[in-house]
């Protein structure tokens, strides 16, 4: 306990010693109940201090990056609920910058307050608003009477089943503030309709997938208007949810048998975009002997990924096997038990990965994977090699993944496969098939 606390004062005084070389303070959070949430805490402490600018972002991406640097310059950036995975990118573009975060954390520099750092798991000890909140407590006393916004962020997480270590600290600071019944908590100072903290949290929620993040923002710091209009537009996202878990209910087995042999159930359709996540949060309760994946097909794939505790004490991590599975077509990733990704590539090349992946995982088969890799003379060689192979992994195998690509003069094809006799099959055939393409180009 006293460590991340520690941490979270010193970065406080990194602020208070800086404070003179920057004329405004830029907070980039995750669109999230817990981004939202830490956005608030933020914006309540740092306004006492400096002009402040607040952006609710869905992800970061190497891009987003280079955007915000062009328009924060040399001001400070306070990147809250996201940012750990960024570590190095964000220490070399930015000259003043604080992470406060709780996903899984590397390459991580100096001003970066994470609870993986400090022995704790960020999946259930520690939300991004309770990071927040830690570093808020040192510059501003008076924002713990706002310490309901740090557990409303750990309930938007699931952390609250039930809270532990971080989380319950906070809770027992805040007397007077929090009642507990089990996993259900009430809070004392706030509106009559957001002393539920699980509604609190969904309304917040709402107010981020539908892209009112600043709605949100309002709703946590109690502006009266701003409540009544979320609950407006709250009542008719849980319409649209609920008719869409009736449906997906209603085919249960049919989801059973269409994912039997696979590692993973995939529920599919071209439902709205920001169904995906809540959705697979209802239905991770009901298909819970796997983990769930459900997709919306509107535009580019949109994924969202659940398990369970118990699948990943079995070896499920499901950041991981995004992030391996939707590489160079997209991006992916977040914690073991819920995560997130976008995928350009074709539905059933994104499944096939995906159930490789988790396949592995949980060691179930026996899985094997190589890599051929050829240096040609020049890269126009290697980019019409993998071209050429490529047309013909068009009717791959099941339960053999091939990709093929170059990298400059470097031809690469990447075998992923379940069985031996396959892999060895498939290799013979590619090798058969870079001959063939050779000679042609000859
Ligand atoms: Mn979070």
């Amino acid at each position: 306990m006293e460590h991340i606390q520690k941490k979270a004062a010193e970065i406080a005084s990194f602020f208070l010693n800086n404070l003179s070389r920057f004329d405004k303070v830029y907070i980039v959070s995750h669109k999230d109940t817990d981004g939202i949430t830490a956005c608030a805490l933020l914006y309540l402490t740092l306004t006492r201090f400096k002009k402040v600018e607040t952006k609710i972002i869905p992800q970061i991406y190497l891009k987003t990056l280079d955007e915000l640097k062009k328009e924060i310059g040399d001001n400070l950036v306070v990147f809250s609920d996201l940012g750990s995975s960024f570590c190095r990118e964000i220490s070399e573009k930015f000259r003043y910058y604080i992470i406060l975060d709780h996903h899984p954390v590397k390459n991580c520099k100096e001003n970066v307050l994470n609870p993986h750092l400090f022995g704790y798991n960020g999946a259930y000890d520690l939300s991004g608003a309770g990071a927040a909140y830690f570093f808020c407590k040192n510059l501003y006393p008076g924002i713990k009477k706002y310490s309901y916004l740090a557990i409303v962020g750990a309930i938007g997480d699931k952390q609250n089943d039930p809270f532990q270590n971080l989380n319950l600290e906070i809770i027992k600071e805040g007397k007077g503030i929090f009642e507990r019944y089990g996993k259900n908590i009430f809070i004392e100072n706030v509106e009559d309709d957001l002393r539920d903290g699980e509604y609190f949290s969904s309304l917040v929620n709402a107010c981020g997938t539908l892209n009112k993040a600043d709605l949100g923002l309002q709703v946590c710091i109690q502006n009266k208007e701003a409540i009544k209009e979320a609950k407006k537009i709250f009542e008719q996202y849980d319409e649209e949810l609920n008719t869409a878990l009736k449906h997906f209910l209603g085919n249960k087995d049919k989801i059973i048998e269409e994912n039997k042999e696979r590692s993973v159930y995939f529920i599919v359709s071209d439902m709205k975009r920001s169904l995906t996540g809540p959705l697979s949060t209802l239905l991770i309760k009901v298909f819970n002997d796997k983990p769930v994946i459900v997709i919306s097909k509107r535009n580019n794939l949109k994924i969202s990924a659940r398990g369970t505790k118990k699948l990943v004490s079995q070896g499920l991590h499901l950041g991981e096997a995004l992030k391996t599975a939707v590489s160079r077509k997209g991006e992916g990733g977040g914690h073991d038990i819920a995560s997130g990704a976008v995928y350009n590539g074709k539905i059933e090349e994104f499944m096939e990965k995906v159930d490789f992946e988790i396949k592995k995982q949980f060691k179930k088969r026996f899985l094997i994977e190589g890599e051929i890799i050829i240096n040609y003379e020049d890269e126009e060689t290697a980019a019409s090699t993998a071209e050429a192979v490529n047309v013909d992994n068009e009717k791959t195998l099941k339960a053999t993944l091939i990709e093929s690509y170059n990298n400059k003069n470097e031809f690469i094809t990447l075998i992923k496969s379940e069985n031996i006799g396959t892999f060895k099959n498939v290799i013979d055939d590619m090798l058969v098939c870079i001959k063939s393409s050779e000679i042609m180009k000859e």
